[in-house]
């Protein structure tokens, strides 16, 4: 496929954006190549700057759930803007927004929205902080939670340990209050306890991780840590801003029954337009101000054109009966096909999916958490990647991303991606 409206594009965006993107993982390091320039998008296909089609499985890295440009969303955020943009003001679009979480996700009495994951990821761990009057916070190595100093710390080896900054300008003050322990390891969840127990504020966890590539929990884990945090007194939040109306209706809470304190919410919410939430129980959540004395504020939380693409985005999701169980199907469908293909290759995998959301890697063992995660073949995954992008197929520029499937993408659109899978490493197993 030839690209060059992408590479004069990425060369002219690298002259007044620092790296040529405004999100890293766009840049396609981790895949080498230039980053495509993607210019519409319609159900399930997207369509890039030099006119190539791709069935989309990234879907904005989650968000359009009903795929690009739903009809009904356009209409609902046309709508509002034609009533203008934002007012600073209270409006009833929140309030409907709010009440179809509050009616969808167990967790959630009261919601708060801000404009982004990584907001409500910060602003729940603030308020977990300011609740418990405790400073420390569990997180767990290769989960994510935004681009904000708490999370943005890497484990020491792979026991409990005080993290260390994973990236310049996090203050080691910072990092201090961060313990990083293995996922899906119950014994360093103990061990963090009895040693931090009653100085840790939270637990901050993705309940099915989608930024590893996608680790599922082991059996019981998830109530595990429901135990271990209402044993110490700790908040625990479900960080479901991917998970969240996208494993199931109410996300992993409901899938697994295991309630948090507080989740977090995003993508899906605000179908394609900057949304994120943190809601819980109202005792928690009337914490914060004006109520309250932990503050949160935010210029363009609850806008009225975000609003008005997520009530549109979740009154399909909540009125369309069989939705989830049609995704499920596709995406069984997808992962059992890959499964029999890289099995075909001989090439050594892993697979998985929770609803619509799948991944894979190209590992010998299974994967539970970032160590094992880590033992995956990126440079395979990298040609995989560029010969299922010459086929028609737009994956994920990462191992280390969860895939997306919407209800626009067909049996057919499945179909085509095996096949393109199956045509891409004929290909790359001849060239070795
Ligand atoms: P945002 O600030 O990017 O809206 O949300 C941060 C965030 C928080 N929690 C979870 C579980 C998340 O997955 C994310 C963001 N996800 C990544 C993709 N895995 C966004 C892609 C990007 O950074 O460009």
């Amino acid at each position: 496929m030839n690209f060059e409206r992408s590479i004069s594009a990425f060369a002219r965006a690298k002259n007044v954006i620092a790296g040529g993107v405004n999100s890293s993982v766009r840049a396609f390091k981790a895949v080498g190549g230039t980053p495509i320039f993607m210019k519409s998008g319609s159900g399930a296909m997207i369509s890039d700057i030099d006119g190539h089609e791709f069935i989309d499985y990234v879907l904005s890295w989650g968000p359009l759930i009903l795929g690009h440009a739903h009809p009904a969303v356009v209409r609902s955020i046309s709508a509002a803007a034609a009533r203008g943009s934002s007012f600073g003001t209270p409006t009833e679009a929140e309030s409907e927004l709010a009440e179809l979480i509050c009616a969808m996700v167990p967790s959630v009495e009261r919601v708060r929205f801000t404009s982004s994951g990584t907001e409500a990821t910060r602003r729940a761990v603030r308020l977990a902080r300011g609740y418990t009057r405790r400073d420390k916070i569990v997180k767990f190595a290769g989960c994510y939670h935004g681009a904000a100093d708490p999370f943005l710390i890497s484990a020491g080896s792979s026991a409990l340990t005080l993290g260390v900054p994973n990236s310049p300008g996090v203050p080691k003050s910072v990092a201090a209050d961060t313990i990083v322990i293995p996922y899906n390891n119950a014994q360093a969840l103990e061990n963090a306890f009895a040693e931090y127990g009653s100085q840790i504020a939270c637990v901050i966890v993705e309940p099915c991780v989608g930024n590893m590539g996608l680790v599922l929990p082991h059996e019981g884990y998830l109530a595990r840590l429901r135990e271990i945090s209402t044993r110490y007194k700790t908040v625990l939040i479900f960080d479901e801003v991917l998970s969240g109306f996208r494993v199931a209706r109410g996300g992993m809470q409901e899938r697994t029954g295991v309630v948090p304190d507080l989740t977090t919410l995003g993508k899906v919410i605000g179908g394609g337009l900057p949304v994120g939430a943190f809601g819980g129980r109202a005792e928690i959540m009337g914490y914060l101000t004006p109520d309250g004395p932990v503050f949160h504020a935010g210029t363009l939380s609850g806008n009225p054109l975000a609003m008005a693409a997520g009530i549109a985005t979740l009154k399909i999701v909540r009125d369309d009966a069989t939705l989830y169980e049609r995704l499920e199907v596709l995406t069984k469908l997808l992962t059992d096909g890959l499964h029999e293909i890289f099995d075909k290759h001989d090439v050594p995998h892993q697979t998985a999916y929770a609803g619509s959301t799948f991944g894979y890697f190209f590992a010998a063992e299974p994967v539970s958490d970032l160590e094992s995660a880590m033992k995956s073949d990126v440079g395979l995954y990298a040609k995989y990647f560029h010969a299922m992008l010459d086929r028609g197929i737009y994956l994920a520029p990462s191992q280390f991303e969860a895939g997306f499937v919407s209800s626009a993408h067909t049996t057919r659109d499945i179909e085509r991606t095996l096949a393109a899978a199956d045509s891409a490493l004929s290909e790359i197993r001849a060239a070795v």
